[in-house]
């Protein structure tokens, strides 16, 4: 009896989930591509478009984050999408500018550090619009993006916490052809700022030479004042964090080598970018 519980509920019909904010880019798109070759041509994909006001900070960017339903819904037709989800936020949160909508999900552990710690109420958020969008779409399998490595690690222990009856993927990072890692925010960088933006990608790279240069461990505090130096470089680049941790623990390292994951988060101008690897 290997069978999940959702499987008898839904039949036989595998059903691949890609949640979204929509704005959609070649990364969300790679995801399409991987969730359908993982449900068959049989099988239904669907994605889901919806700027989740729960999972921004009172002072982060959710009256601007780009929306542009009409162009997000050309592209899922041409990536063969069966399915798109774009809920209001009425539908999302009834009554959600009263005390209506009361009940959260909470990870305790993953969620502590890194975004956690920039943005402390984010992966609430996050967790509770993907376990509600769960339940509504009933996937037997949902692909996150290695981008949001943080994120997709606190929704794999979700679902095994709560035990949510489907599999979850994680797909690599879609980036330009100079490194710079696909994001929604990228339409934030006007002008010379998308240049200062590889900031990251350097930095990520600078790290991968030092750790293959290396044969034991670098000390994490003074290769992060290292890339510190690096990305600030950039005038309109201010480093938020860098963190160096196990990859599947997220337990931050002292130690820096082959193997270990880095993750950072750097502002360029008013924009907030994120990238992580393993070096
Ligand atoms: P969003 O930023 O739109 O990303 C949706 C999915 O696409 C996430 O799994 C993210 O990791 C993935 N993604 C974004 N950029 C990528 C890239 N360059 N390469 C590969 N995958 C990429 O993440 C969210 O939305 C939200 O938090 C959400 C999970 C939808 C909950 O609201």
């Amino acid at each position: 009896m290997q069978r999940m519980a959702g499987d008898w509920v839904r039949g036989r019909t595998k059903v691949g989930f890609v949640p979204t904010m929509g704005c959609l880019h070649a990364g969300h798109l790679s995801l399409v591509r991987r969730v359908r070759s993982l449900v068959g041509s049989k099988g239904k994909v669907v994605v889901s478009i919806y700027v989740n006001p729960t999972q921004f900070g009172p002072t982060e960017d959710f009256s601007r984050y780009p929306r542009d339903l009409k162009r997000d819904l050309r592209l899922c037709r041409g990536a063969g999408v069966d399915v798109v989800f774009a809920p209001g936020n009425e539908e999302m949160y009834p009554g959600h500018t009263g005390p209506s909508f009361s009940t959260y999900v909470v990870e305790e552990a993953l969620s502590k550090g890194m975004e956690g710690q920039s943005r402390p109420t984010h992966f609430r958020g996050v967790t509770t619009v993907v376990a509600k969008l769960f339940n509504i779409v009933q996937p037997t399998v949902a692909v996150f993006g290695a981008k949001d490595y943080q994120q997709a690690a606190i929704i794999r222990r979700m679902v095994r916490d709560l035990n949510f009856p489907l599999k979850i993927a994680v797909a690599p990072t879609h980036r330009e052809a100079d490194g710079l890692a696909m994001s929604s925010r990228n339409k934030y960088l006007e002008g010379d700022l998308r240049k200062q933006a590889l900031a990251l990608w350097h930095a990520i790279e600078t790290a991968r030479a030092a750790v293959r240069q290396n044969a034991g461990s670098i000390p994490a505090h003074s290769l992060k004042s290292r890339l510190k130096q690096i990305i600030e470089r950039e005038p309109a680049a201010r480093l938020d964090y860098i963190e160096f941790f196990e990859p599947e623990t997220l337990a931050p390292q002292t130690g820096v080598a082959r193997g270990t994951h880095m993750a950072l988060a750097v502002f360029i101008g008013k924009t907030r970018l994120i990238d992580n690897a393993r070096l």
